[in-house]
């Protein structure tokens, strides 16, 4: 499956804090019936044979709605689940490596938090950027922060999509209009909401009124 710039307007990563309850193929699952356009498979601990069986269940529900499956920092896990990709972060491995692992026809996303960083992933072959954290989190507790002057510098710097994470909400969302992001990619928003659904409707109208075109 090859990425198309829409596909990161509304790009949902997973969170097991979130769950309470609830399975996360069903919380998943809302989001995409309410619009969320791509999805992250992120798992910090989970063991290699339940990371690929979770993947594989995954891939039946993002295969029904049509979008991508991108596997957090696990190769080996996206090439057994055929996910359609994998999000590396800059310390999660060689991406020529990924790429000869992977093939030409999967997804490779990549963090970036400089310009340099951006423009050497470009090169790598990464088909999109992830910038973050753009706002305060407590999802990521390392995570640096990114202004909006370094988000707009790599937006322009690089011709794949770049698409920002960190702290991103209905009500700050606006604040990345103008930076050239193709979209937004959010864990507590959507998976901390009550009702999932209506959140992931809300940001999908508000993210095609600020990133599309
Ligand atoms: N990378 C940078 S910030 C972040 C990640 C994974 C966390 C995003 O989570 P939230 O809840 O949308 O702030
Ligand atoms: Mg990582």
């Amino acid at each position: 499956m090859r990425l198309r710039r829409e596909d990161l307007l509304v790009y949902i990563v997973t969170d097991r804090s979130w769950l309470g309850s609830n399975q996360l193929s069903d919380q998943v699952e809302e989001a995409l019936r309410s619009g969320a356009t791509m999805v992250q498979l992120r798992e910090k601990d989970m063991a290699y044979e339940s990371f690929v069986k979770e993947a594989l269940d995954m891939k039946e529900i993002t295969r029904r709605y049509q979008v991508p499956l991108i596997i957090n920092d696990n190769i080996d896990v996206a090439v057994a689940s055929d996910a359609d990709g994998v999000h590396l972060g800059q310390q999660d491995g060689d991406i020529i490596l990924a790429r000869k692992r992977l093939g030409y026809d999967k997804i490779i996303g990549i963090s970036a938090h400089t310009v340099m960083e951006a423009m050497d992933a470009e090169a790598g072959g990464a088909d999109y950027i992830g910038v973050g954290a753009v706002f305060g989190t407590n999802t990521k507790k390392d995570a640096e922060n990114i202004g909006m002057e370094i988000l707009t510098e790599i937006c322009h710097a690089v011709t794949i999509p770049v698409v920002a994470i960190g702290g991103i909400t209905l009500e700050n969302m606006e604040k990345l209009h103008g930076t050239g992001v193709a979209g937004v990619a959010v864990i507590s928003a959507i998976f901390s909401a009550q009702n999932i659904g209506d959140a992931t409707k809300r940001m999908v109208v508000k993210a095609k009124e600020h990133f599309h075109g």
